[in-house]
């Protein structure tokens, strides 16, 4: 499955899938504070990427300690398709009066000014925060849509697509109908 629309002079595209094929200059991982890997998306990414990943991700550790929720660091693709892998840490879903909405938007828009600050032109995000972290994907979905289309209308980078790597059709609904109200409400 697969839908997409322009956003300034960028893509905006969301598909079923697995992220660690994908193809783009970088890959976004949905990781923990200790960037030492873990399940889902950071295990899957890990795997596919072989040990220089986690190599790099210890010696950022070593130099700034954990990384705080909302943040993002950026190492090498390793073995992946992609040449870098962006990692951001999404909040925890404690009921949504905690700052999530904010720490979420926060985990793109720190992702795609790495992105930018690199010089990157294409950057594959998975769905932060919905699986283990409990985020409820219909209300990750608005604010991930929101923060990224903002991104792109502000311009501030070379960024000509940004696709969101969706691993399950119900997720991919789930964002196709927020990305069908930010539309309509644009
Ligand atoms: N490609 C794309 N999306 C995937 C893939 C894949 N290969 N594998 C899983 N997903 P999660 P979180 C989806 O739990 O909620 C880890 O242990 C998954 O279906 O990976 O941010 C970290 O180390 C879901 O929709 O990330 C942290 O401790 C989405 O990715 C913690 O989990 C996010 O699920 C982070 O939790």
């Amino acid at each position: 499955m697969e839908s997409s629309f322009c956003v300034n002079k960028s893509r905006l595209s969301l598909e079923t899938g697995d992220i660690t094929v994908q193809e783009t200059d970088a890959i976004v991982n949905a990781a923990n504070s200790s960037l030492m890997g873990g399940g889902g998306v950071d295990g899957a990414i890990h795997r596919a990427g072989g040990p220089a990943i986690l190599a790099e991700c210890k010696q950022i550790v070593a130099r700034q300690g954990p990384l705080p929720t909302g943040k993002a660091v950026i190492t090498t693709g390793g073995n992946l398709k992609s040449r870098f892998v962006i990692h951001t840490v999404g909040p925890v879903w404690r009921g949504g009066n905690q700052g999530e909405p904010c720490l979420l938007a926060s985990a793109y828009r720190e992702s795609l000014k790495l992105a930018g600050e690199k010089g990157l032109s294409s950057v594959a995000f998975p769905s932060i925060s919905t699986g283990a972290y409990g985020y409820p994907a219909d209300r990750a979905a608005r604010v991930a849509l929101a923060q990224v289309a903002d991104c792109l209308n502000k311009g501030q980078n070379r960024l000509r697509e940004v696709i969101f790597v969706l691993h399950d059709p119900h997720t991919f609904e789930v964002y196709q109908t927020a990305l069908n109200e930010l539309c309509l409400s644009a």
